[in-house]
């Protein structure tokens, strides 16, 4: 090894004791903006896969508790079915307003949250589908019992022949009120009549002569139920019983309201025998086979109700009809 190597590895290597020169003075400001921008960028980041993951959590947690208020919802089902068969044992003669399945239960606690439910009488209403009959003809006397109901309410009770163009079968026009596919070919969008049973009374806002405004003024006094069902005097408002015949008002009815009270009339036909044109007697009954249950399940945030349209049957045995979700 010469001289000239060991002078040439002094002054190139580092030497003990003596401080790194500092970089100048702008790489310094360079380096320090670099260090802020991967912290803000690594802090982004987390923040991101933070919000990701709670809002995985969130949306998880209300799935669940969607599923959950849904059984429960079908649990109350079952409670309806236990409380209507007790009751077919208790009165088969008669459905009023002071039996235990018209009265509304106290909010349940359950797992997690609390379940509310009541029970309504749907044949207290008028049956849509009753405007036709089961082969496909329009049913002239619950036609003219329609539009004295839609007149007590306010309407126009020629809405009732569109209804009946709306349910029936052909494409004959009821004339001269009715409304065929050629009666909804202008609207926008344009649409045809399904010309077959309703299965929501809330379809008749689609109806001819009928928005969401008038629907809400008849929506308490209607329903749809399979053709043929009687209307239960027992738990029909003045409003329905005014509708049964020509020279029943409003006032005449209330009157048989307040005298009926919860308990419901002694007598039915005796009662209405001498109100009623006998066509109509024979629509009437103390008793009811469709019921509607709105059971409404709180769970934390999430809330659902569920309606469902029940019947009956002879035997005792109850079965949904008809299920909608939503909230109340
Ligand atoms: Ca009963
Ligand atoms: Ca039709």
């Amino acid at each position: 090894m010469t001289r000239g190597a060991r002078s040439v590895r002094r002054t190139s290597g580092p030497r003990l004791g003596v401080p790194p020169v500092p970089p100048p003075r702008s790489q310094r400001g360079v380096a320090v903006l670099t260090a802020m921008l991967v912290v803000t960028i690594g802090t982004v980041i987390a923040v991101n896969l933070m919000w990701e993951a709670t809002l995985d959590q969130r949306r998880t947690m209300a799935s669940l508790a969607a599923d959950q208020g849904l059984m429960y919802a079908q649990g109350a089902e079952a409670w309806a079915a236990d409380i209507l068969r007790e009751d077919l044992v208790e009165s088969p003669d008669a459905d009023h307003m002071g039996e235990p399945w018209a009265t509304e239960l106290p909010p349940l606690p359950v797992e997690g949250g609390v379940i509310t439910g009541r029970l309504e009488d749907l044949q207290g209403r008028f049956n849509l589908n009753n405007l036709v009959q089961q082969n496909g003809e329009a049913d002239p006397v619950a036609r003219a019992q329609f539009e004295r109901l839609l007149s007590t309410v306010g309407l126009d009770p020629a809405i009732a022949g569109a209804v009946v163009d709306w349910l029936d079968p052909d494409i004959d026009m009821q004339f001269p009120d009715g409304g065929e596919d050629a009666a909804y070919a202008s609207t926008d969008p344009p649409y045809r009549t399904p010309n077959s049973l309703i299965t929501s009374p809330s379809e008749l806002m689609a109806v001819n002569g009928m928005d969401r405004e008038t629907y809400a003024a008849l929506a308490p006094y209607v329903t749809a139920l399979p053709i043929g069902t009687t209307l239960n005097v027992n738990t029909a408002s003045d409003v329905v019983l005014a509708s049964l015949s020509e020279t029943l008002d409003l006032s005449q009815a209330t009157s048989l309201v307040e005298e009926r009270g919860d308990a419901g009339f002694a007598d039915v036909d005796s009662v209405f025998s001498g109100l009623v044109e006998p066509d109509m007697l024979q629509r009437i009954d103390s008793v009811t086979e469709h019921f509607l249950l709105t059971a409404t399940v709180t769970l934390g945030t999430t809330q659902l109700t569920m309606r469902s349209v029940l019947q009956r049957d002879a035997s005792g045995i109850t079965r949904p009809l008809f299920r909608s979700l939503g909230v109340e």
